[in-house]
């Protein structure tokens, strides 16, 4: 028997944030519009009392003219990044390209929901599916039912078609014979794209990309690359693997050499790893640092005590301590600290958790607080023998960190609700 071309598909969803405000509020459809930053009293206006999103007109919905503060820039439509605008940017910078954007605030429930939506009519047509996040997903076309017709187009355009239908949101699709590939092609034609990279094309497709392309090439490294007057993956490509091992050490090394190359054998993996486990409440009334101190106190310990039990009970341990609070006006701040041993003993996660809670302003009055545990791994790995202290490396973990650190810089320090 011979075994079929292995093809791989990298689904992305267009502009996914603004997309889904789109679909409520469709008069903003071409027009330039940014999703971020806290909800404020302008858009008290978004929520009219008789539902009729679609009917507020044009003039009512808030801009980013004169937007003063911190927020940052989650996404923006296509229209919007014609003047610059992008994902990660400060909401007053954005103001000074574009103050005509319309500025709406971040929804993640919603978009969650539709997270789930989009991922359940892939799930009907191609079951080998890997949540890669909020709005993008690995898909293995191998052997499904007709992944192989026109090397993966012609699934690729069912997909889309499907989920158009149940969401009335476009994605973009990248089929090639691996992950690392695929997730390249999927930009090539975005938005509502789709595009096919054999293993013939990867000196006229990839090559001449820049390194930073490549999932898993974080700012740091190509900052590095760029000082050696590496800067596309043609140039790294014809790098001598023993010069970048000397670099960036053995296994990153060994893998940035083969990433430029093109080769990468990771399965589809359909079993998601928790990512973190988390525990939080909310008070019954907003407690304040000072005055209600052990009422406080009691609580946070019990919550490390939970999400403990919670890592125990599932056999992992982690090594980043993070809490979150949000404050009696909805403002939430989240703060973590990475040590360099795994755990899932609850003294310790207080511990470390109590470090991070002083670097909070506690002066407001406080309705919610969480902990929660990150960086995981099972705890069954680190019996075998791997150190409970790792030094930081470059694992492809530790690649899969840089790249959320890029994705998220600051905005992720202040969610919005
Ligand atoms: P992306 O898929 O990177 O971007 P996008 O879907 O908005 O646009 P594209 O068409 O280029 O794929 O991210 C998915 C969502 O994740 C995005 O809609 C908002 C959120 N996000 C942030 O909150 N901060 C960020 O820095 C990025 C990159 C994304
Ligand atoms: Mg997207
Ligand atoms: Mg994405």
């Amino acid at each position: 028997m011979t075994s079929l071309p292995r093809r791989i598909a990298h689904l992305d969803m267009d502009a996914f944030y603004a997309s889904v405000e789109l679909l409520r509020y469709p008069q903003l459809k071409g027009l330039p519009v940014v999703i971020g930053g806290r909800r404020r009293r302008e858009d008290d206006v978004l929520n009219p009392a008789d539902g009729g999103l679609d009917r507020i007109p044009l003039d009512a919905f808030p801009r980013l003219s004169g937007y003063v503060g911190r927020g940052v820039i989650t996404t923006a439509t296509y229209a919007a990044r014609q003047f610059g605008i992008g994902s990660a940017m400060g909401l007053m910078k954005a103001a000074r390209l574009c103050p005509d954007a319309i500025l709406l605030p971040v929804d993640f429930e919603e978009y969650r929901r539709y997270s789930r939506l989009f991922k359940e009519q892939i799930l009907a047509v191609a079951p080998l599916m890997e949540n890669r996040g909020v709005d993008e997903v690995y898909i293995d076309f191998t052997g499904v039912e007709g992944g192989q017709e026109e090397a993966g187009l012609a699934l690729a355009r069912r997909l889309q078609a499907a989920i158009l239908a149940s969401t009335g949101l476009t994605c973009s699709i990248g089929v090639a014979p691996n992950k690392l590939l695929a997730k390249m092609a999927s930009e090539f034609n975005k938005p509502n794209g789709i595009a096919l990279v054999g293993e013939d094309d990867l000196e006229r497709q990839i090559w001449p990309l820049p390194c930073r392309k490549i999932n898993g090439i974080g700012p740091r490294t190509d900052e590095k690359l760029q000082r050696a007057g590496i800067r596309t993956i043609a140039e790294l490509a014809a790098c001598d693997p023993a010069w970048l091992c000397e670099q960036f050490g053995r296994s990153y090394g060994q893998w940035l050499h083969e990433a430029a190359h093109g080769r990468d054998e990771r399965p589809v993996s359909t079993h998601s790893e928790p990512v973190s486990m988390s525990r939080e409440t909310t008070f019954g009334r907003d407690l304040h640092a000072v005055q209600d101190r052990t009422e406080l106190g009691a609580v946070f310990t019990r919550l490390c005590e939970q999400v403990a039990a919670d890592l125990v009970r599932k056999g992992y341990v982690g090594r980043t301590i993070g809490i979150k609070i949000r404050y009696d006006n909805f403002r939430s701040v989240t703060r973590d600290f990475t040590a360099d041993l795994y755990m899932a003993d609850p003294l310790l996660i207080r511990q470390f958790a109590g470090q991070c809670l002083k670097r909070v302003p506690l002066d407001r009055r406080l309705r919610l607080l969480g902990v929660r545990v990150g960086s995981l791994r099972r705890a069954d790995a680190i019996a075998e023998g791997l150190p409970a202290r790792t030094p930081p490396r470059r694992s492809s973990r530790r690649r899969d960190e840089e790249m959320t650190l890029s994705l998220f810089p600051s905005s992720a320090e202040e969610q919005p609700e």
